[in-house]
C-alpha cells in the first residue's frame, strides 16, 4: 500500500528530528523540570521492562508484558494527564501500566502485583503485568482484547453526566480496531460526544499478525471518521509530539468537543510478551531498522541540546534507577503469599452467613497451635 507522508490521512505528527531538534511551532513547551522528569521515567520504565523480564526468564515470576520501544506513548499520557479532585481515569491494554507509576502508585507494589503477594493491592488475584490501582485512577485490564474501550467511553459518559472536568483514556493495540467493542466503543463516542481520548498504539503486531493482515484500512486514524470523532496520527517514539497530542484530546474533551482518537506510530522491540518468540515470524534488519528510531534516544538528545543532560548525568540516573529497582525486587520478594482469609475480602459488602462460617473455621485452622 503506498502510504505517502504529503497525505493528510496518512501524515504523521512529530515535534522532534531523528536528532532530536524540536520544531518550535509545534514544541508544547514543556519546563526543564518536567522534560527531565519525562526522561527519568522512560529510563526508569525501559529498566524495569528489562529486570521483570529477567525475572520472568528466572522462574521467579510467571508472565511479563514488557512496553520496550514504545515507552514515549504511556509516559507522555500520564504527565498529560489531569490528577487532584476530579481525576482522569485510565482504561490500560497491556502496555500502559507504567502511567500508574507516573501517577505515583509506589515501585513496591507495582513489582509485588508480579510477584502477586502480600504486597499486591489486589492481593494476588489478578494475572501478571494486569496492574491497576484505585488510588491512581486505573481500572483493571481483562486481557480481553478490546472491552475496556466500550468501558471507558461508558465512565467518560458519566464524568459528563455528572458535570466533572475529567475524561477517561483508553488504550488499544492496532489489533483491538479489529474486534468489535471497537466499533461498539467509537460509535458512541463519536454519537455522544463523551469525554473520552482513546489511544491506538500501533506497534506493527498483533502477537504474530502485521498489520497490514489484519485490516484493509489504509491507517487506523482513518476508522475514526466513519465514527465523527477526529482521528490524528502521531510519531509514537516522540514523546513531544505525543503529550501535544493528548493534551490537546484532553482539552476537547473537557470543553464538551467530544472524543479524538490517537494512532500512535511505534514499535514492540521485545516479545509480544513473555510467552512469545518473535524471531518465528518477523525479521531482524526490520527490528534493527526500528531500533534507530528509539524513543529514549530522540528525548535524550533533545535534553542533550537543551543541556539539561550530559554523558555523567545519564549513567548516574541509570545507575540510581537500577538501585532502586533492584531494592524493590529484594524488599517485594521476601513478602509472603497473601492470607488465605483474603479470599473472603471484596466480594459481598455484606458477607452472606454461610460465608462468616466458612471464614470463622479457616481462621482456627489456620491460627498459630497455642
Ligand atoms: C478477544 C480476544 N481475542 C484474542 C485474544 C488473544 N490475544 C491476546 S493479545 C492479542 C493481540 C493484541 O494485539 P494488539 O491489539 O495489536 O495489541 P499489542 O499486544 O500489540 O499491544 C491477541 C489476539 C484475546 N486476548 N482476546
Amino acid at each position: 500500500m503506498d502510504l505517502r507522508d504529503d497525505d493528510p490521512d496518512v501524515a504523521l505528527l512529530r515535534v522532534l528530528d531523528d536528532e532530536g531538534v524540536a520544531d518550535p511551532s509545534r514544541d508544547p513547551g514543556l519546563s526543564a523540570d518536567t522534560l527531565r522528569r519525562a526522561y527519568r521515567e522512560l529510563c526508569r520504565l525501559r529498566l524495569l521492562d528489562a529486570r521483570m523480564t529477567s525475572l520472568q526468564r528466572q522462574g521467579r515470576i510467571s508472565f511479563y508484558g514488557s512496553c520496550e520501544g514504545q515507552e514515549a506513548v504511556p509516559i507522555a499520557t500520564g504527565l498529560a494527564l489531569q490528577n487532584g479532585t476530579q481525576p482522569d481515569w485510565v482504561f490500560p491494554a497491556l502496555r500502559e501500566q507504567s502511567i500508574m507509576l507516573v501517577r505515583g502508585f509506589p515501585l513496591r507494589a507495582f513489582v509485588a502485583q508480579l510477584f502477586g503477594n502480600e504486597g499486591d493491592v489486589l492481593k494476588g488475584r489478578q494475572m501478571p503485568s494486569h496492574h491497576s490501582g484505585r488510588a491512581v485512577h486505573q481500572v483493571s485490564w481483562s486481557s480481553c482484547i478490546g472491552p475496556q474501550l466500550p468501558q471507558a467511553v461508558g465512565a467518560a459518559w458519566a464524568m459528563r453526566a455528572r458535570k466533572t472536568s475529567a475524561a477517561a483514556v483508553a488504550f488499544l493495540g492496532d489489533g483491538a480496531t479489529s474486534q468489535g467493542d471497537f466499533h461498539a466503543a467509537m460509535n458512541f463516542a463519536g454519537l455522544w460526544k463523551v469525554p473520552c481520548v482513546l489511544v491506538c498504539q500501533n506497534n506493527h503486531w498483533s502477537i504474530s499478525v502485521p498489520t497490514e493482515r489484519q485490516t484493509a484500512s489504509r491507517t487506523l486514524a482513518v476508522k475514526a471518521r466513519a465514527y465523527g470523532v477526529p482521528g490524528v496520527r502521531v510519531d509514537g517514539n516522540d514523546l513531544l509530539a505525543v503529550f501535544k497530542v493528548v493534551s490537546e484530546g484532553l482539552s476537547r474533551a473537557r470543553s464538551g468537543g467530544g472524543a479524538t482518537f490517537i494512532e500512535a506510530v511505534t514499535y514492540r522491540m521485545g516479545p509480544h510478551s513473555t510467552s512469545d518468540d518473535p524471531t518465528r515470524y518477523r525479521s531482524k534488519a526490520e527490528v534493527e531498522a526500528w531500533a534507530r528510531k528509539d524513543p529514549l534516544d530522540r528525548l535524550r538528545k533533545h535534553l542533550v541540546h537543551l543541556g539539561l543532560v550530559t554523558e555523567a548525568s545519564d549513567d548516574a540516573l541509570r545507575r540510581e534507577l537500577a538501585a532502586e529497582i533492584a531494592a524493590a525486587v529484594d524488599y517485594v520478594e521476601r513478602l509472603p503469599a497473601p492470607g488465605r482469609a483474603s479470599l473472603f475480602a471484596d466480594v459481598y459488602a455484606e458477607m452472606p452467613w454461610h460465608l462468616r462460617e466458612q471464614l470463622e473455621s479457616l481462621k482456627k485452622i489456620d491460627a498459630p497451635p497455642t
